[in-house]
């Protein structure tokens, strides 16, 4: 894993004029080429090449990261815990199929690569994706959390049934010993049939004293551990959408006052999320509930504190973010789209319930829109493909999630393409990394600052982190600005990204080597 404490040598140099090396940074000249594109009265178009020179400078010691879940105890965050534990010990397991070792399969981070460029001969050279700037390795977290329930993560690994037994019997002494820290409970906001587990309670409802509590916590955290840095991510229990309401969310000043006075609209991810902005800790969302108010965003935007989400995007969603990303890039037109799941964890039980329901539902619809409204030549304005979300909660099946999807499409001439999906997988074991990407490219992100030739200081990156969009079903961006869903849209914004930071141009794949030699 990656050394702690030190500058961390690169994986590779980049020799070019752009680029500098100092003990301590990557200071890379990076010009950013687009085309201003205006359209005139007459209906003519003008396009106008534009290049804008940012200097991108990224911190090259890896610090000591913890990692705090909100939800510990849940199946992605006892799955992720005892993962860890399993990965950094080398921990081998028997199963029926033979002896299994741990591994981050999933992880973009660590089980992915990217092209740095081509040798002498013209063949393409891949190095892992955590290989293009120094980040954390997830065995080097320092693992943490809350949970509305006092199971020890042990004790939670074996209630969430993901793990095999012999995994889960050669974790459990070191799990044993790690308790979730007391949790903030609003009955409101979750299904009623969550109440049951709820026994780990931070007392009262003052909830300026609640987010006083939890930012005790981080700071106790903090030092306890001797961190540099925390990152803290919601893989609690989806809760119902807060109303907006002019006055009480839609301003940062709005938003403190009525934390102060306990207002009933503020939800318990929404507490986290202040709390962490006032820490100046980094927190993203991972499930699709509206934690970011308006006003949640406004005071990010205030105290320079990263915010992300919301939803990660695992299974189901990443799929329709490649499929009709290549549907609709081969002129082909999805005009109905039917997903149905079903799923037996206390996510799909947390599901069951109506408002809960709808907090995914609409995570999930949106995800084709980018898409969609990208092509005019299928889809008329306003037009759009039938699309609906069906989640039913079936114990039987526990955490291996069924999805079933049809893509009805309209094809040449009139014809119709039916494209039909049955996926089944454990759901915590395909989140469980994205919370692991999450958190690193965050961190990650937290040592890079940019300059433009107006800036005379670097700054950090806005806010609203959608950087971390791959990830994530409905990603959060900053206001006014696209959201793009599209899975190929969203892998070349991080790669081209973290390019730009060493001073590499985009990776065009246009193979001009081998075309026009
Ligand atoms: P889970 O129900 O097993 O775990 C959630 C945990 O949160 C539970 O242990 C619960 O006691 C705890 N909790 C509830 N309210 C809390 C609060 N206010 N403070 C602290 N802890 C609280 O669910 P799972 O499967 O781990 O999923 C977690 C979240 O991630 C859910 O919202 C789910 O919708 C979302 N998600 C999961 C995906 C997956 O593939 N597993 C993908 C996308 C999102
Ligand atoms: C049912 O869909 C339960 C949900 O929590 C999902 O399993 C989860 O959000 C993953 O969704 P997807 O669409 O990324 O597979």
């Amino acid at each position: 894993s990656t050394p702690i404490g030190s500058p961390t040598p690169s994986a590779f140099r980049v020799n070019a004029p752009n680029v500098r090396y100092t003990d301590d940074h990557i200071i890379a000249d990076y010009v950013y080429s687009n085309a201003i594109v205006t359209s005139n009265e007459g209906g003519s178009i003008n396009v106008t090449p534009t290049n804008t020179k940012y200097t991108f400078k990224t911190e090259l010691k890896v610090p000591r990261v913890g990692l705090m879940m909100v939800g510990w105890g849940g199946n992605n965050g006892s799955t992720l815990t005892a993962s860890i534990v399993a990965n950094r010990h080398n921990i081998t397991w028997r199963t029926k199929d033979g002896v299994k070792t741990p591994n981050y399969f999933g992880s973009v981070v660590q089980a992915s690569t990217l092209k740095l460029g081509i040798d002498e001969k013209g063949k393409d050279v891949y190095i892992p994706f955590s290989n293009i700037l120094p980040m954390v390795h997830p065995n080097d977290l320092v693992l943490g959390g809350w949970d509305i329930s006092s199971l020890d993560l042990a004790k939670s690994m074996q209630r969430a049934c993901v793990l095999d037994y012999d995994l889960q019997r050669q974790v459990a002494p070191e799990l044993e010993k790690m308790k979730p820290l007391p949790s903030i409970y609003y009955p409101d906001f979750i299904a009623a049939n969550q109440s049951d587990r709820a026994d780990n309670l931070i007392p009262g409802d003052d909830k300026k004293a609640h987010v006083e509590h939890i930012r005790n916590d981080i700071r106790q955290f903090k030092l306890a551990n001797q961190l540099d840095k925390v990152i803290v991510v919601w893989t609690a229990n989806t809760e119902r959408y807060a109303e907006i309401i002019p006055g009480v969310n839609t301003t940062a000043d709005n938003l403190l006052k009525a934390v102060e006075e306990s207002h009933p609209e503020i939800a318990p991810s929404t507490i986290f999320a202040i709390a962490c902005i006032l820490e100046n800790v980094p927190f993203i969302n991972g499930s699709p509930q509206n934690t970011f108010v308006p006003g949640c965003i406004e005071l990010a935007e205030r105290h320079r504190v990263y915010i992300g989400g919301d939803d990660f995007k695992s299974g189901q969603t990443k799929v329709k973010s490649v499929l009709v990303e290549f549907l609709v890039n081969s002129g082909i037109k999805p005009i109905g789209i039917t997903s149905y799941n079903h799923l037996g964890n206390n996510d799909g039980k947390n599901l069951s319930a109506p408002q809960q329901f709808r907090s995914k539902e609409i995570s999930k619809s949106n995800v084709v829109d980018d898409m969609v409204n990208s092509n005019k030549i299928l889809y008329k304005p306003g037009e759009h493909p039938d699309h609906v979300v069906v989640i039913k909660y079936v114990p039987a099946v526990g955490d291996s999630k069924r999805a079933l999807d049809e893509y009805v499409s309209e094809i040449f001439m009139g014809g119709r393409n039916t494209v039909s999906l049955y996926n089944t997988c454990e759901d915590s074991l395909l989140a469980s990394p994205l919370i692991l990407d999450l958190a690193i490219l965050t961190e990650l992100t937290s040592r890079i600052q940019y300059r433009t030739e107006e800036m005379t200081e670097f700054a950090p990156f806005h806010s609203v982190l959608s950087i971390l969009s791959f990830m994530l079903k409905a990603p959060l961006v900053p206001p006014g600005t696209p959201v793009v869903n599209a899975f190929s849209k969203q892998r070349a914004a991080m790669e081209n990204l973290f390019r730009a930071c060493i001073g590499l141009p985009p990776q065009s794949d246009m193979l001009l080597e081998h075309k026009a030699p």
